[in-house]
């Protein structure tokens, strides 16, 4: 039984397609909390953060788009993070990949002061490795990740508490790279398993051989999950599809091997935009992304293979 503690986080200003910040309200309308509960956990929802007071923060790529604002975000989601990682698991409800910059913030920051190493999953279609120094669109929500892991070129921002190394940091279903984005990673010990190495490997290999190192390691681990992981054809919801994703299955998988490791520690979900989704299938699928996470079974037996 864990206790859930679900942060609302109606952020939009990390990119340019209006309708993240509709994303909390689309979880709580298809059925998270009782989802959770129906499951044997608690659940408590802290409401929505509000941003922390504007400053008036520069910088010198005139691409960059609402930095205030999300230097805001970032400091009122590190605290609702951190403040929650005492208390349960904290499940950041988005609003775009830009409010990683906060909860990866504060989930580091607590990894910290308890002394245990902060290890990330990252799924998602795109790295999210520029700083605010090379983003080209200037959209802050594919910067998270660079942010997390300590590099330069992110001033303006409050110094990221405790920097991920590369070796704590994998990622799944990468499809979208930019140059600059490449490069940098090049540098670093972090994995990448990108849509070819699903394709060649399948999922299980390479996400069995990480989760053994955060065990062995006692760390904490944190999930980011982008609704652009999963294939468009299933998950439309979002403002940049890219072909080629995570199917139904493979999605479910992940989370039914997270859930049998026991060793996820936080969450966010993610870039879902309701003003694009289908009838609700996407915050759906998301919601029932979150049941396989937290130990919803299709059949809960041994299960017996006739061969
Ligand atoms: B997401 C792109 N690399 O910088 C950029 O959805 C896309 O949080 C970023 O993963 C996508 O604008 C950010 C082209
Ligand atoms: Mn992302
Ligand atoms: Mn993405
Ligand atoms: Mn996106």
């Amino acid at each position: 039984m864990t206790h859930c503690i679900l942060i609302g986080a109606p952020v939009d200003e990390g990119q340019r397609r209006p309708g993240c910040l509709m994303g909390p309200s689309a979880y709580r309308t298809a059925g998270l909390a009782a989802t959770l509960e129906d499951l044997g956990h608690t659940s408590e929802d802290r409401g929505d953060v509000s941003p922390a007071p504007l400053g008036a923060e520069t910088c010198r790529n005139g691409a960059v788009h609402h930095l205030p604002e999300t230097i805001a975000w970032t400091r009122a989601l590190r605290s609702a993070t951190e403040a929650a990682m005492p208390d349960g698991m904290p499940i950041i409800m988005g609003g775009d990949h830009s409010l990683a910059l906060g909860s990866v913030a504060g989930i580091a920051a607590h990894a910290a002061r308890v002394g245990r190493p902060q290890f990330v999953i990252w799924l998602d279609a795109h790295s999210d490795f520029h700083t605010v120094e090379s983003t080209t669109s200037g959209n802050l929500h594919g910067t998270p990740m660079a942010y997390a892991h300590g590099n330069a070129g992110f001033d303006p921002f409050p110094p990221f508490p405790a920097p991920i190394p590369g070796e704590n940091i994998c990622m799944f279903g990468i499809r979208s790279v930019d140059p600059a984005e490449h490069a940098a990673m090049q540098l670093t010990d972090i994995t990448v398993n990108d849509m070819r190495i699903l394709d060649e490997h399948g999922i299980v290999a390479p996400l069995r051989g990480f989760l053994d190192r955060v065990r062995a390691a006692n760390g904490l681990l944190h999930v980011s999950l982008d609704v652009d992981f999963l294939d468009p054809s299933i998950a439309p919801a979002v403002g940049t599809t890219v072909p080629g994703g995570a199917t139904f299955r493979e999605a479910h998988l992940v989370m039914e091997l997270l859930h049998e490791s026991g060793l996820v520690t936080s969450l966010d979900l993610v870039e879902l935009n309701p003003f694009l989704d289908e009838r609700g299938r996407t915050a759906k699928l998301m919601v029932d992304l979150v049941g396989s996470l937290m130990g919803r079974k299709v059949f809960d037996r041994p299960t017996r293979s006739y061969g």
